[in-house]
């Protein structure tokens, strides 16, 4: 090979390298892989509210912890279902909530976790009915909440009936297994991040119920990457 095939060769590889650092470096980036985030800040115009929508499963089904309870994101941009906690949202902006829960409950550790609170109106909705605190002791229990320490926000979510035949197994869910539908709307405060998580202790297997699900991200817990709107 000439010195100028030779280094035109050496080039190549180089670039090709490059190439490869690049194309992993924003596989890493991707919604659904640590380190994520999930754009909601192009999703609807300025100032006009946003539509968050977030899955809780039983068990993801798939992955390096299969049988982990976890929650889901809808992507704003394709529809798909994404396994990302991290939420990029505007500043200052309504978030209309819909949490469709597939996952079983039980009775809360701590009652104050049945209360809605930092909600607008301080209320939430179960399948169309409105509701400020959830007794856990009756009907299914909860099977996990939604709660940003931070801002004050925490929302009960109620579980669906441990003897239904048509549980999920496998995320993501679709709305033929059986589940609740929870609605609720907060406004983002400023520019930060701010964690959210669940505080029903439902990491199965793990000591008091805290570890594994509830102390991993994009499982029990995630962020909310507020942005400048
Ligand atoms: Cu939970």
């Amino acid at each position: 090979m000439s010195k100028g095939g030779r280094l035109a060769s050496s080039v190549g590889l180089v670039l090709v390298a490059f190439g490869l650092v690049v194309v992993a470096v924003a596989t890493l980036l991707t919604p659904g892989t640590p380190g994520g985030v999930v754009d909601f800040t192009k999703a609807q115009p300025a100032g006009q509210p946003v539509n968050l929508t977030v899955q809780t499963v039983g068990a993801i089904g798939y992955g390096p912890h299969p049988t982990w309870v976890s929650y889901l994101v809808k992507s704003p941009s394709t529809g798909r279902w994404i396994h990302d906690t991290t939420w990029q949202l505007p500043a200052h902006t309504l978030v209309h909530v819909t949490v469709m829960q597939y996952d079983s409950g039980s009775p809360l550790r701590n009652q104050e976790w049945g209360q809605v609170q930092g909600t607008v109106g301080g209320t939430a909705s179960l399948n169309g009915k409105s509701f400020s605190v959830y007794n856990s002791y009756t009907g299914n229990g909860v099977g996990h909440t939604f709660a940003v320490p931070a801002i004050g926000l925490s929302v009960p979510l109620i579980g669906v009936s441990g003897s239904a035949t048509n549980v999920c197994g496998e995320a993501p869910c679709t709305q033929k297994f059986a589940h609740n539908k929870i609605t609720f709307s907060f406004t983002t405060p400023g520019v930060g991040e701010y964690n959210w998580q669940c505080f029903v202790p439902c990491g199965l297997g793990w000591l008091y119920g805290n570890g594994g699900p509830m102390s991993t991200q994009n499982f029990m817990g995630g962020f909310l990457d507020v942005v400048k709107s």
